[in-house]
């Protein structure tokens, strides 16, 4: 039994009273009403989900169990050399809310090595796949190929299935996918971008140093795995990637059908896709420009050409934040302190975006958020380092998001929470609620 599996079953056994309180004693007290523009406008703001992994404040943005990016940074073990924390380590934070001594990483660190391997059944999948299939289905397709290997499906089916302890299914399903992600989203790039070449795993290496490794891309873009993996894995749970992926783990559905179909989601272009579409759209303006530096004027000329097209900024805006998305605080903190990337022409032209954009959104009178998000900076840091195969980068986003997704499906089985199953009403009913009928 792994050190992290008892800890985990000690905080499981620790909350499940405060759950099983607040439903029996005070089950009927109000969160708030919910109106009609909520109930047509994507259920904005509307407080029906419970997670305790990750809290976003509109002000302030993401706390991973109660720290700022920079807190959870500073915190976490250390790789030997490295600036940025191993992800192993805070995947334990994450499932347990504690921070982990450096022995407890390493365990997972081991553990996951283990579980590594890419079954051969995946790579046909794969394979078998049109090489011009967005790397997107691409990756979806080999999470849900795998589902034949689920020990909770198994155990379902094989009649064992108990509430209490079916948790301990979907953690081992979850670790099995943290481990494996990874190395087959390597495996995607290398065949599509790069002649169907491919790079064996590094046995040495963690998680985000044999990503880099099996990637082919040099040092410190191990640090920007892990800086990459951990910014982007959770943000609270009412995102359509997070959200997705506990509404169908509320079916009782394993971890490899929920997170596939939090993948779907994520590739949408509003949602995690917008990191690709920044990228498609900074150099298609790059491009019409001759590649030449431009003006703040020539800048805000396209901005609003796309406005007036009826696009939107990608990597501008948010459903729930109200400030400079952290993310992208911390991703832009690092090109700065990143000797070359600093005076990088891409990274110039997001820091004139970051000045020109706001302004322009506000004047526009729509966007209630006018400030970036993270996917405004990531594709810049990614493309220094030679990944500049954009369609690829919201893979990268997918193996991250999967630390939050897939903890916080652990924790749905553990508390027990009940399959989903929200009310609909009709247009007539809302007309009859606004007496206009
Ligand atoms: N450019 C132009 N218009 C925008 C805008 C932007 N960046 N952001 C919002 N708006 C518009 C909306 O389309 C909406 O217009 P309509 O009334 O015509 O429908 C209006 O402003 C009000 O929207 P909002 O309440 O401010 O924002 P939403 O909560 O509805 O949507 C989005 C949030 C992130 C989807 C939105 O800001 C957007 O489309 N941004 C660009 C795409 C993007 O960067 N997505 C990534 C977000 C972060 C994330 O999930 N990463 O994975």
């Amino acid at each position: 039994m792994s050190t992290l599996k008892e800890t985990l079953r000690k905080k499981i056994e620790e909350h499940r009273p405060r759950t099983t309180r607040l439903v029996k004693e005070f089950g009927d007290v109000k969160l708030g009403d919910v109106t009609i523009s909520q109930a047509i406008g994507g259920a904005r703001g509307i407080k029906c989900l419970v997670t305790d992994i990750s809290y976003l404040d509109p002000m302030e943005g993401i706390r991973f169990r109660g720290k700022t990016i920079p807190e959870t940074f500073a915190a976490l073990p250390k790789v030997p050399g490295s600036d940025y924390p191993y992800v192993e380590g805070f995947w334990w934070m994450l499932l347990t809310g504690d921070v982990p001594t450096m022995e407890q990483t390493l365990e997972v660190v081991e553990d996951w090595k283990k579980r590594s391997q890419i079954p051969a059944y995946v790579i046909d999948v794969l394979r078998a796949l049109p090489r011009d299939s967005h790397p997107m289905a691409m990756f979806s397709a080999a999470i849900v190929a795998m589902q034949r290997d689920s020990v909770f499906a198994k155990n379902y089916a094989a009649g064992k299935f108990n509430k209490m302890t079916c948790w301990e299914d979907m953690y081992e399903d979850a670790n099995e996918l943290m481990a494996k992600l990874g190395p087959i989203a390597a495996y995607i790039y290398r065949m599509k971008y790069k002649g169907d070449t491919h790079i064996p795993a590094d046995p040495k290496l963690d998680m985000g140093g044999n990503f880099a490794h099996m990637m082919g891309v040099d040092k410190p873009y191990d640090d920007v795995a892990r800086m990459y993996f951990i910014l982007h894995s959770d943000h609270e749970s009412g995102n359509v990637s997070a959200h997705t992926t506990h509404l169908v783990a509320s079916a009782l559905s394993d971890a490899y059908y929920s997170y596939a179909a939090g993948i779907n989601g994520l590739a949408g272009p509003l949602h995690g896709l917008a990191n690709q579409e920044v990228l498609a759209w900074t150099q298609n303006f790059m491009d019409k420009l001759g590649g030449k530096v431009p003006t703040k004027e020539e800048l805000e000329k396209a901005l609003w050409d796309t406005l007036n097209s009826g696009q939107v900024i990608p990597g501008y805006g948010h459903a729930v934040l109200r400030k400079t998305d952290p993310r992208y605080t911390s991703q832009r903190e690092f090109c700065l302190k990143t000797p070359g990337l600093k005076e990088y022409p891409l990274f110039q032209l997001v820091s004139m975006i970051f000045e020109v954009a706001p302004d322009v959104l506000l004047k526009h009178g729509k966007a209630k958020n006018p400030w970036p998000n993270v996917d405004a900076q990531s594709g810049v840091i990614q493309w220094y380092y030679g990944v500049t195969e954009y369609d690829f980068y919201t893979v990268l986003f997918g193996v991250g998001r999967a630390l939050g997704c897939l903890a916080n499906i652990t924790w749905d089985r553990a508390l027990g929470y009940a399959i989903e199953r929200p009310k609909s009403v009709t247009t007539a009913m809302l007309e009859d609620a606004a007496g206009i009928k």
